[in-house]
């Protein structure tokens, strides 16, 4: 991509009303635009932050044996009706009456829609164990939107429902969520800190919020050092065999969140290993047994003939939140630090001497070398000074920067930069390209 020919508004200032680094960094950086309070556009490089995280949850999903389809956006009001959760979610539903003044919501999260077309199609146990999963838009019409995409009215979540035929099986579709959703935050490069937590809303009696610690988090959090340094199990795991002693490993120790905070617990743990800290979360998974399938008749013919009520849970990931969270965890005063596998482009090449034959011959090839092996470029060909230019890769948090000047030029060399760490390495052009291409590989 040509920078002259894409569209990255960025600001030199973030609007004040802007109070944490990664809602600044988001407008500077050009990836997003306030609609409204709570309501974004996304901007071409938002864009494709979003697209990278949605993949790597879409993945991890898949891998985890849930499968995709997608749900519509508007809802019929009668489906919560038969929930019960209709008048008991409040104003944060933004309810809509259509021509036939009949009532629909956009949807907040899906369990009555997903319930709803399960019970329309699965009739047996033997095509159980199920979870169906989506990556679409949600509103909340909360009441205090703030922090950018972190607490959106709008936003986009990756919500998952699992159908089970009694509460074993239920527990182990819970796990494999657990161990799924260690493995994407991993991917992203996050540590998120698996946490008991209040189920609120979405109502049931087993829940773990997934937090990223983070000091400008809404949430508070107490738990056991190691937690935050276990790692993910990996893609690995016998993902239909028995994850307890996984998930185990990990719930064992103490973590919990402001609502579930347990003292004595806390202090049980040795002084050295407890940490208390700001967290986001970025994740939120429930077990609720028959909440949902049993007023809505969710039911399959079990082994034995008889009809059972299904045992669910559901599993979301705050897709759009994501973006927040990284840049909270990855940044410095230059701008953002992407993660290799979530940055917008993997390289940015930078002609410092726009015009000068030497400088634009090497850069097209470079360029072309680099998207030939799969890489994604952004190619810096505009008249800005070489100041702005630095600025704005650093800012925008391309992961690689090859920099293309006369004077190295002359002698065949560029700068390779990695942008997080700061290392500047002068190497030969062909070096360069080398090592860039390697990477794809
Ligand atoms: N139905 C369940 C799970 S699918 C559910 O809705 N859970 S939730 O309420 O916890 O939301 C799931 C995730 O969405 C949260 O963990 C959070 O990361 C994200 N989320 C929730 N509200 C917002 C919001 N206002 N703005 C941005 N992300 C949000």
């Amino acid at each position: 991509m040509r920078l002259s020919r894409y569209f990255l508004p960025t600001l030199k200032e973030a609007p004040s009303d802007a109070q944490i680094v990664s809602h600044q960094l988001m407008l500077r950086a050009g990836m997003i635009r306030q609609e409204a309070a709570g309501i974004y556009a996304w901007l071409p490089l938002g864009l494709k932050v979003l697209k990278k995280i949605e993949q790597i949850v879409r993945e991890e999903m898949d891998r985890a044996g849930a499968v995709e389809l997608l749900m519509p956006t508007l809802q019929l009001a009668d489906l919560w009706r038969e929930s019960g959760r209709y008048e008991a979610y409040g104003d944060e539903m933004l309810r809509i009456t259509d021509r036939h003044k009949r009532d629909l919501l956009y949807g907040p999260t899906a369990e009555e829609v997903v319930t709803d077309i399960f019970r329309a199609s699965v009739k047996s146990y033997k095509d159980l164990p199920l979870n169906l999963y989506n990556i679409q838009w949600k509103f909340r019409d909360e009441r205090r939107p703030r922090f950018g995409v972190m607490r959106g009215r709008e936003f986009l979540m990756k919500d998952a429902y699992s159908f089970d035929l009694d509460e074993a099986g239920a527990r182990a579709a819970y796990n494999r969520m657990f161990i799924a959703y260690l493995n994407l935050f991993a991917r992203m490069g996050l540590k998120a800190v698996p946490t008991r937590a209040d189920t609120g809303p979405i109502g049931g009696d087993l829940s773990h919020e997934f937090i990223v610690l983070a000091e400008t988090g809404e949430s508070q959090i107490y738990c056991h050092k190691d937690l935050v340094e276990m790692g993910a199990p990996g893609p690995d795991v016998d993902w239909y065999g028995d994850l307890q002693p996984l998930v185990d490993a990990r719930t064992s120790l103490y973590a919990a969140a402001d609502e579930m905070h347990d003292a004595a617990a806390y202090d049980a743990i040795p002084e050295d290993k407890r940490l208390t800290a700001r967290g986001i979360e970025v994740g939120h998974i429930f077990y609720f047994g028959e909440k949902y399938s049993a007023p809505m008749k969710a039911k399959v013919t079990g082994p034995d003939g008889v009809d059972t009520v299904v045992h669910m849970g559901s599993y979301g990931v705050g897709v759009s939140r994501l973006l927040g969270a990284i840049i909270e965890a990855s940044h410095d005063a230059g701008g953002i630090i992407w993660p290799e596998a979530v940055a917008p482009f993997d390289v940015g090449v930078l002609n410092l001497r726009v015009g000068d034959a030497a400088c634009d011959a090497a850069c097209e090839k470079a360029v072309a070398a680099l998207e030939a092996a799969g890489r994604d470029v952004l190619y810096d060909e505009t008249d800005n000074r070489p100041g702005g230019k630095f600025a704005t890769a650093d800012l925008i948090g391309l992961p690689w920067q090859l920099i293309v000047g006369p004077k190295a030029l002359a002698e065949g060399n560029v700068e390779l930069k990695n942008r997080a760490t700061g290392e500047r390495t002068v190497v030969a052009l062909d070096a360069a390209i080398a090592q860039l291409t390697a990477k794809a590989a």
